[in-house]
């Protein structure tokens, strides 16, 4: 376990606080330029597309915490309304409740279905904003920790990432793969940065500037099978911030909860969850999580090709901290 010192040396050498002026509220994907764009766009080649979304579902990974459930889904409008209840309901329901739709459905042969659905943004696969951790009351370059209200994030909401995307060249860095693991990483071994460059060498691909990393654990692909949320895996070590800022990359993304290893031991003494301090706040860079990537890591070992088109813009809602994605990846 590291000390609070080591935590405090690295994030001062990462920080990216006015790095692109004091009002930035992108962080490191700053580093996906147009050319990168462009770039990422010149890397489809054979039109595959691989979703990369997990299903947001009643069965989903949630509920290890009390204060995340998986989503509620509601039919709001079905076809009962229009053969059942519309037709032969109690007057006052079809006053009341169905009195809209019936409007809707008389006398013509037009028919609709509506639903809804309630849910943690954070339920699924998703991005980090880069407002969902801090510490010491401050965000990302400096944002006072109070500008999130119960209004939602006054800087840094997800919604403000719209103008990239998220859409950059996306390399897969299959742990899972080079360690020859059955199925998943299993608890009580993080990834070092050391273990990332002897993969990237591995699978013949070089990390560059503006990148978005994706890292294969497995876990995803674990719960499929088990459908226990709860499961603990491992994850990238906290020291592999350095390694995110060595190599300017834009976000990281992984399959798992936490993109990091959650095990206290592994991390910082006194704290929690560190490189989520560190990359969020003082680098200013998202995370993805619950990403599926069993199909992409799949392709990639078939073809030996491990770069690709990402494309993963989040749900745009207004001062949120987190948000659902249905990323692709196009090879
Ligand atoms: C927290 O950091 C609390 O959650 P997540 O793993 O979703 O980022």
């Amino acid at each position: 376990m590291a000390s609070m010192s080591e935590f405090r040396r690295v994030a001062d050498e990462v920080r990216n606080w006015g790095r692109w002026g004091d009002d930035d509220e992108l962080g490191t994907l700053n580093f996906i330029t147009p050319e990168k764009v462009a770039e990422a766009a010149s890397l489809v080649k054979r039109g595959a597309v691989i979703p990369l979304g997990g299903d947001f579902s009643a069965g989903g990974p949630q509920g290890a915490f009390k204060f995340r459930q998986n989503p509620t889904h509601v039919m709001t409008v079905d076809g009962g309304d229009a053969s059942t209840l519309v037709q032969y309901g109690p007057e006052w329901l079809r006053n009341a409740v169905a009195g809209d739709v019936s409007a809707f459905f008389a006398d013509n042969p037009f028919r609709f279905n509506d639903d809804m659905v309630v849910m943690p943004l954070q339920a699924a696969t998703q991005w980090d904003a880069i407002s969902h951790v801090y510490y010491e009351d401050k965000l990302y370059n400096g944002f006072p920790a109070d500008s999130v209200t119960s209004f939602g994030a006054f800087h840094l909401g997800i919604e403000k990432v719209d103008v990239k995307g998220i859409t950059s060249r996306g390399v897969l860095l299959d742990v899972v793969k080079h360690r020859g693991a059955e199925v998943f990483l299993e608890p009580g071994n993080p990834v070092t940065p050391a273990e990332l460059d002897d993969i990237a060498r591995a699978q013949g691909v070089a990390i560059a500037a503006g990148d978005i990393v994706v890292v294969h654990t497995g876990w995803w692909t674990r719960f499929l099978s088990t459908g226990d949320g709860a499961e603990p895996g491992s994850g990238l070590d906290w020291t592999c911030a350095s390694w995110l800022h060595d190599h300017d990359v834009a976000a990281v993304a992984a399959d798992n909860l936490m993109v990091e290893d959650p095990d206290p031991a592994n991390g910082v003494e006194g704290t929690f969850l560190p490189m989520h301090m560190i990359c969020l706040r003082d680098m200013g860079l998202m995370f993805g999580e619950y990403w599926d990537l069993g199909a992409l890591a799949a392709d990639c070992a078939a073809d030996g090709v491990y770069e690709f088109q990402l494309i993963a813009p989040p749900l745009k809602v207004v001062g949120a901290v987190g948000a659902p994605v249905s990323p692709i990846a196009i090879k």
